[in-house]
C-alpha cells in the first residue's frame, strides 16, 4: 500500500451527486449511465473513502411516496452497513425543480418560501435517519438577472427568517445537527446573495442560533470570485466557523468546472492543505474533508473512480509536502518568529493609556527596517521546489 492510498482515518468523503454526475452540461447531453446509491456507498468504500454525503433527492427521488422513500432509505443504510460507511453530512437540493426558479428562501411568494422551508425539514428528518450531524446549506438559486425583482435587504431578511427557523426546527427534534452555510457568487444565477465565505460570516453574527451555524466554503466558489480560498478558509477558522468544506479545482474566470482537487492551482491547493492540517503549528481542521467535484466528460465509470481516488492521492500527497516544507531548516529560518520583549506587549491586548505613551516614546529606526530584505523570494522559491519533487 503506498502511503498516498487513502484510509478511513482520512475522513475523505464525497457527495452521492458527484461521483453520480452523469456528465451532462448546458452543451450536450449526459454521457454516463446513473449509479444506484447503495453501489456508490459500495464503489466509494473500496477507493477508501471514509463517507457520503446527499441531498435529499439525490437518494429518494422528488414526489416519492412514503412506502417508496422507507425502502430507499432502509436498502440505502442496508449497504452504509455492510461497507462501514457514514452519512457526515445531509442538504437539501432548493434548486432542480421550476418551482424554486425565483430562488428558495428568498422567493418572493410565500408559498415558495413555505414549501422551501417543508422541504427542508424532510429533509432534515432524512439527515438525522442517516445520521448525519453537518446540515448543509447552499442557495444556489437565491439570486437575481433582474434585480428590480426586490430589494436585496428583503432577501437578506427572508434567508435569515428561514434560517433561523431551520436552527429552532433541529433544536426542537434533538437532531444535534450544526448547520455549514455555503457561498457562491454566480452559477446558475447570474448574481447569488451572500456571494462569500466572508459574507457568510457576518450573515451567521445576526442570527438567533449563531453558536450553531457556520460555514461550507467550497474552492471553487472563492477562486470564481477571484479571491484567495485559504485567506477565507483561515477567517472562518480563526472564527471557529470552519464546520465542513467542499473541496476541489477551478481555474480563475471561468464558468463553474468543480475539476478533480489539486487539478489546477496546485499552489494554492498546497496553501489550503498546510492550513487545514496546521502543518505550521496551528490548530488543524478535524471535520470531513469533502470533494464537490465530477469526473471530466471524457469519461466512462472506471474514470470516475479514478477521479475520486485522484482527489484523495492529491490530499495526501499535499499533506506529506506541507509536513516535509514546514520541517524544513531553511523554511524554519525565514519563518522564525521574531520576539521583542519591550514592543511585543504593547501590540496585543487592546488600548490602554500606558501602552499609547509607551508606544509614542518608542525610538523605531524606520529607514533601517524599511531597507531589510525579507527573503520571501527564497521562501517561494523553496515552496515551489518542494512543489516540484526536487526537496523534501
Ligand atoms: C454547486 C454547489 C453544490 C453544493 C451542494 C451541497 O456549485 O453546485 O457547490 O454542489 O455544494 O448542493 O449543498
Ligand atoms: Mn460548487
Ligand atoms: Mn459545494
Amino acid at each position: 500500500m503506498s502511503p498516498f492510498d487513502p484510509t478511513r482515518e482520512d475522513r475523505f468523503t464525497f457527495g452521492l451527486w458527484t461521483v453520480g454526475n452523469p456528465g451532462a452540461d448546458p452543451f450536450g447531453a449526459r454521457v454516463r449511465p446513473t449509479m444506484p446509491p447503495p453501489y456508490i456507498v459500495q464503489k466509494l468504500a473500496e477507493c477508501g473513502a471514509y463517507g457520503v454525503n446527499l441531498h435529499d433527492d439525490d437518494l429518494v427521488p422528488f414526489g416519492a411516496s412514503a412506502a417508496e422513500r422507507d425502502r430507499i432509505v432502509r436498502e440505502f443504510q442496508r449497504a452504509l452497513a455492510d461497507h462501514g460507511m457514514q452519512v457526515p453530512m445531509a442538504t437539501t437540493n432548493l434548486f432542480s425543480h421550476p418551482v424554486f426558479k425565483d430562488g428558495a428562501f428568498t422567493a418572493n411568494d410565500p408559498k415558495v418560501r413555505a414549501f422551501a422551508l417543508q422541504k427542508t425539514m424532510r429533509a432534515m428528518d432524512l439527515g438525522a435517519e442517516l445520521g448525519a450531524k453537518i446540515y448543509v446549506f447552499w442557495g444556489g438559486r437565491e439570486g437575481v438577472e433582474a434585480d428590480a425583482c426586490r430589494d436585496p435587504r428583503t432577501a437578506w431578511q427572508r434567508m435569515r427568517d428561514a434560517i433561523d427557523f431551520l436552527c429552532g426546527y433541529c433544536r426542537d427534534n434533538g437532531y444535534g445537527m450544526k448547520f455549514a452555510l455555503e457561498a457562491k457568487p454566480n452559477e446558475p444565477r447570474g448574481d447569488i446573495y451572500l456571494p462569500t465565505t466572508g459574507h457568510m460570516l457576518h450573515f451567521i453574527s445576526t442570527l438567533q442560533h449563531q453558536e450553531m451555524v457556520g460555514v461550507n466554503p467550497e474552492v471553487a466558489h472563492e477562486v470564481m470570485a477571484g479571491l484567495s480560498f485559504a485567506h477565507n478558509v483561515a477567517e472562518a477558522m480563526a472564527c471557529g466557523k470552519l464546520f465542513h468544506i467542499d473541496l476541489n479545482g477551478q481555474k480563475i474566470g471561468r464558468y463553474d468546472q468543480d475539476l478533480r482537487f489539486g487539478s489546477e492551482d496546485q499552489k494554492g491547493a498546497f496553501l489550503l492543505v498546510r492550513l487545514l492540517e496546521g502543518t505550521l503549528g496551528g490548530e488543524p481542521y478535524r471535520g470531513p474533508l469533502h470533494f464537490d467535484a465530477h469526473a471530466y466528460r471524457s469519461e466512462d465509470e472506471d474514470g470516475v473512480w479514478e477521479f475520486a481516488r485522484g482527489c484523495m492521492r492529491t490530499y495526501k500527497i499535499l499533506k506529506h509536502k506541507a509536513q516535509a516544507f514546514d520541517a524544513d531548516p531553511e523554511v524554519r529560518e525565514i519563518l522564525a518568529e521574531q520576539r521583542d520583549d519591550t514592543i511585543d506587549p504593547l501590540l496585543v491586548g487592546g488600548y490602554s493609556e500606558a501602552k499609547a505613551t509607551a508606544l509614542r516614546a518608542l525610538d523605531l529606526d524606520v529607514d533601517a527596517l524599511a531597507r531589510r530584505g525579507l527573503r520571501y523570494e527564497r521562501l517561494d522559491q523553496l515552496l515551489v521546489e518542494h512543489l516540484l519533487g526536487v526537496r523534501g
